[in-house]
């Protein structure tokens, strides 16, 4: 028995203020500054086994979820679709990590993605290791694209904080088919999306502060690093511009009207340890004019570094395409409200959510009013303030890190309450179980935020399920906001670890049954079999092209189209695989014994591999994808000649 136990103490007080005085004592004195101070009453709506008389979460047998639920994998590297309300896992999309399942990682449409859009310095780094890819990804943000404010269903754009690299997934067949590194930027973290007039721009936060070029120079100089600031066309995948800044970069989010992006510093001391981080008791905002900026790239007034258009957005530029706001120390979340007006920047260090208006930035930009006059509420909401959500009723919902809670609060009243007037904005505070980063609403982050759901996504969950061992799940738990308070509903293990999750009304979203035949995604194999003249549909023969074989066959269940080939030993063997079955559901795979090599094939999709033959034998292949009564039987041979034998 744990000494809390023995003095009935609750584990989570021993959580709460063993966190609270070891984070909290290092910058008493600056948290307070100016905040509205006003206490609430926490609930508990820890469920503990009792039935919270809803079961509204309850979604049964053959019946379908209201919500599609994009989930980051973190540092899994991938992306997690869950349904909601029932939080069902539904399916898993793999991105930066790879995928035994899929062969994400192995097939050549995959590592085509994977590939194709590193940086010239990554590339080489990868060829100098002899790696094909990263095999590791830390996502962290997952954003479907906007048209209008609202979530229109093209793309997810999710961001790699491990290898500073942008993802973009089609919500069509809900595949990630376009990675980019993006340049100069060191560790892509805070990522959102041009809401108006559309996605657009991907705004990618570098981070970490390193010299711009990064090229082995200025390793002493830190106070020469930069972080930057990186504008990708969300179309092309193109890099458009970035902006070097002062301070570093945490979260950021854009405004509804299409004009300025705010940006979260914890760094502005510009410092390489804890302590110099967190010297001072200001950090800051950064605001980045769109129009400025554009500007500024026609006039010419970048400098090009690594292929990209740079521009000096420090706080020494003249070029007036940023302005900075002093803010308390550390601030993390940075939260546009669907009322289109106004912009929560969250706390962290300090108990405060600070509000600004976005439309005062103009003033701001033309020198009318200081940047500190955009602020038109500071509201005291709780211990470690990470990252605000919001319902579409008036009302923000913050994630409280050290109290282990989220606060719903009312916007206005805390704006009527900076201005002096005695209001009590706290509405509700509730527990969650524990340490919570995110939490995000249904349509939290357009202008349709409906106010059903919220998940908050917890880092621990310590009491709440089976003992797995030292290593706990996460716990993602779901809230309904519907009411006047908000109840826990759910809690839902998680593994390692969803930061941020969006959630998607059901009708935005139409996703393919089976893959369109000329589908772009299978590029490499079409171009291959046009050279070969060969159908891929049709087809079943082997091409030797000198040391070069290519294998077409079609998969239909329960056979492939070919049941043996031969090759040599050393052989560069590339196998093209078409699902030739149109049926919904009717996946089958290719895997290779002994040989590594493992592709998914959805129905009416090609996929291929290309390895070596360089271990000679009988080698069998079977469908890995339960597809037929005879799904066992669905195999083949590859038999690899040795020459010397
Ligand atoms: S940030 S826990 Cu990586 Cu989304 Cu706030
Ligand atoms: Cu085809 Cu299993």
């Amino acid at each position: 028995m744990s000494k809390s136990d023995k003095e009935g103490v609750s584990r989570r007080d021993v959580l709460g203020t063993g966190l609270t005085a070891a984070t909290v004592a290092g910058t008493a004195g600056l948290v307070t500054g100016g905040a509205a101070v006003f206490v609430a009453q926490p609930e508990t709506a820890r469920a503990e086994g009792e039935d919270n008389g809803h079961n509204k979460a309850f979604v049964p047998p053959g019946k379908l979820d209201e919500y599609y639920g994009f989930w980051s994998g973190g540092h899994s590297g991938e992306v997690r679709i869950y349904g909601l309300p029932s939080m069902r896992e539904l399916m898993r999309i793999p991105v930066f990590n790879r995928c035994s399942a899929s062969g994400w990682g192995i097939s050549n449409e995959s590592l085509q993605v994977l590939t194709e859009g590193l940086t010239p310095e990554g590339k080489a780094f990868l060829a100098a290791t002899n790696q094909k890819t990263y095999v590791n990804g830390d996502l962290h943000h997952p954003r479907p694209s906007y048209t209008d404010g609202a979530y229109d269903g093209r793309f997810l754009f999710v961001n790699d904080k491990a290898n500073s690299r942008l993802g973009r997934i089609r919500l069509d067949v809900m595949k990630c088919d376009k990675i980019i590194q993006v340049p100069n930027a060191h560790s892509i973290h805070g990522l959102r999306l041009q809401r108006y007039p559309r996605t657009g721009y991907v705004f990618c936060n570098g981070e970490n502060r390193v010299p711009v070029p990064n090229v082995g120079k200025l390793l002493d100089d830190y106070k020469k690093w930069s972080s930057v600031f990186s504008a990708v066309d969300g179309d092309t995948m193109e890099v458009a511009w970035q902006v070097i800044v002062s301070g570093n970069l945490d979260n950021n989010d854009a405004d509804y009207q299409g004009k300025y992006v705010a940006s979260t510093c914890y760094n502005a001391e510009e410092g390489i340890t804890v302590a110099d981080m967190t010297a001072s008791d200001k950090d800051h905002i950064v605001v980045f004019s769109l129009a400025a900026i554009e500007k500024a790239i026609k006039d010419g007034k970048f400098e090009t570094i690594n292929g990209v258009k740079v521009l000096d957005g420090r706080k020494t530029s003249k070029l007036g395409i940023t302005v900075y706001v002093p803010v308390a120390n550390s601030p993390h979340g940075c939260n546009a409200a669907p009322d289109g007006r106004h912009l929560i920047i969250n706390g962290k260090l300090s108990p405060t959510v600070t509000i600004f208006d976005w439309t005062r930035f103009d003033d701001v930009f033309s020198g009318k009013i200081k940047g500190e006059e955009a602020i038109v509420g500071n509201l005291e909401v709780g211990l470690g303030p990470l990252h605000t959500t919001f319902d579409g009723k008036g009302h923000g919902y913050t994630s409280l890190f050290l109290d282990s809670q989220i606060v719903k609060w009312n916007i206005e009243e805390a704006i009527r309450a900076y201005k002096g007037e005695k209001v009590n904005p706290i509405k509700q505070k509730i527990d969650v179980h524990y340490q919570i980063g995110h939490v995000n609403a249904t349509h939290g982050e357009t202008k349709e935020a409906d106010g059903k759901w919220m998940v908050a996504l917890c880092k621990f969950s310590k009491d709440r399920f089976l003992n797995v061992g030292p290593m706990k799940p996460e716990n993602d738990q779901l809230i309904d906001i519907s009411g006047d308070k908000m109840v826990l509903i759910h809690d839902g293990p998680t593994y390692s670890e969803p930061h941020d999750a969006t959630i998607v009304h059901k009708s935005k979203l139409n996703p393919l049954e089976v893959w369109k035949r000329d589908d772009p995604f299978f590029k490499f194999s079409t171009d291959w079999a046009k050279k070969d003249g060969v159908k891929l549909e049709e087809d079943n023969k082997v091409i030797r092209d000198g040391d070069k074989v290519r294998v077409y066959m079609t998969a239909a269940a329960p056979a492939f189209g070919l049941t043996q080939f031969k090759v040599k030993k050393g052989d560069e063997v590339t196998v093209f695989v078409t699902n030739t079955d149109d049926v919904v559901d009717l996946a089958h795979g290719f895997t290779i014994v002994d040989y590594g090599v493992a592709i998914e094939l959805a129905p009416q999709a090609t996929a291929s591999v290309t390895f070596i033959a360089a271990k000679p034998g009988v080698h069998y292949y079977y469908c890995q994808w339960f597809c037929h009564a005879l799904h066992m039987e669905m195999s083949g041979q590859m038999l690899v000649e040795d020459a010397g034998v």
